[in-house]
């Protein structure tokens, strides 16, 4: 059985100041031109279908368009709704769209109930685990001490049992929303840190024969079994070294997996560069950078007079502009941005305790800290499930 594994498609998010639906319209486009002229037998989506809970209504159209011509191609399509989506509005209609033949899985409580399909060689079940918060799931999987392993953990357990029960020789898939460990992020996820933890050993997926991951937007193969496709589109400068594509993979009779990179197509290349404003507009080494979308560190020890509409006279798809005047190092003068990129919201309290005390927290204060960030997101998630 031959997969077109996709995820984090993030509808109706811009780049920057740029509207990126006509981009992701594109990525639709060639998602179902490379089904069909692939003859994939089976589309995976793993979540972020959409970037906010309520999406604005032009990224509702193009799912909807995206639907159809998904539905028309007549290939099966499994997703599964991500921490960005609100699952309860992904999955209106999910009964009627599924006799269609995509199966949008976004409750928790069907993780051990497949979509199954066939080739000439047998069954493939596929489990869509949506993106699972544990605060709200934890009560469904009876466990204890809400994680994101141990909330994985149980709907996995489902998943192993489910499968145990079918035909010998049954095929699995798994769809899941989820940082597993050993995945690099970038700025454009979302934090899903749950008590200081984030990400979940692959272990958790053993014994199925494919894991495809959304969440993080590079793609990244994890075990030959398990991998992320990426998101299609580039949403943050942090993602200009990433070769944005998916997954296509073949599942063999005996459960094996072949899974060869389809590129997505580039709207138009990132590049971040850096020097002073005058060497910027100099430097004939950035010829080359001259029709990308462009995030310039600009080094001058004194910020130059209207930057932007100077940088936008050579690179005119210049989205981002960054100071950081070139001092000796360790100057406490550094720009906030600067001191603050790369670094969680814990991490950023921790050293502000440590900043204005002189010590950082211990252990108690530590997990005092780690109950407040987890209570703000469940909260959040909460409110978005309410909404
Ligand atoms: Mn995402």
């Amino acid at each position: 059985m031959r997969l077109l594994h996709t995820s984090d498609w993030h509808l109706g998010r811009a780049f920057h100041r740029v509207n990126m639906l006509g981009a992701q319209a594109e990525f639709i486009g060639h998602l179902v031109t490379t089904a069909h002229e692939r003859e994939v037998d089976a589309v995976v989506v793993s979540g972020d279908v959409y970037d906010r809970a309520v999406p604005p209504l032009a990224a509702v159209e193009l799912f909807d368009d995206a639907l159809h011509r998904l539905a028309e191609l007549g290939v099966p399509t499994v997703m599964i709704s991500g921490n960005h989506d609100s699952a309860r509005r992904l999955g209106v209609g999910a009964g009627l769209i599924g006799r269609a033949g995509i199966h949008l899985r976004t409750e928790p409580a069907a993780c051990g109930t497949p979509v199954v399909l066939a080739d000439a060689h047998g069954d493939v079940a596929f489990y869509g685990l949506p993106y699972l918060e544990p605060a709200l799931v934890k009560d469904e999987f009876g466990v204890e001490k809400a994680g994101h392993e141990s909330v994985l953990a149980a709907a996995m357990g489902r998943v192993r049992a489910d499968l145990a029960g079918r035909a010998p020789g049954t095929r699995s898939v798994v769809l899941a929303h989820a940082f597993v460990t050993g995945g690099r992020a970038s700025d454009s996820e979302r934090d899903i840190t749950v008590g200081g933890v984030a990400a979940v050993p692959a272990g958790v997926f053993d014994g199925v024969d494919y894991v495809a991951l959304g969440h993080l937007h590079g793609s990244q193969t994890i075990t030959a079994r398990v991998r992320y496709s990426g998101s299609p589109l580039p949403y943050s400068f942090s993602e200009a070294d990433h070769r944005k594509s998916m997954w296509l993979v073949d599942l063999a009779a005996d459960g094996s997996v072949a899974a060869e990179r389809v590129d997505c197509p580039v709207p138009r290349p990132l590049a971040r560069i850096r020097g002073t404003l005058e060497e910027l507009l100099a430097d004939p080494e950035l010829a080359r950078h001259e029709e990308a979308w462009v995030e310039a560190t600009l080094t001058d020890p004194i910020r130059p007079a209207d930057p932007m509409a100077r940088l936008a006279e050579r690179f005119p798809h210049a989205l981002s502009l960054v100071f950081a005047p070139e001092r000796a190092p360790g100057d406490p003068d550094a720009s906030y941005a600067r001191r603050l990129a790369g670094r969680s919201d814990q991490q950023i309290a921790q050293d502000f305790v440590a900043h204005v005390r002189g010590v950082g927290p211990d252990e108690r204060e530590l997990a005092v800290l780690r109950e407040a960030f987890d209570a703000v997101r469940a909260e959040g998630a909460a409110r978005e499930v309410a909404r």
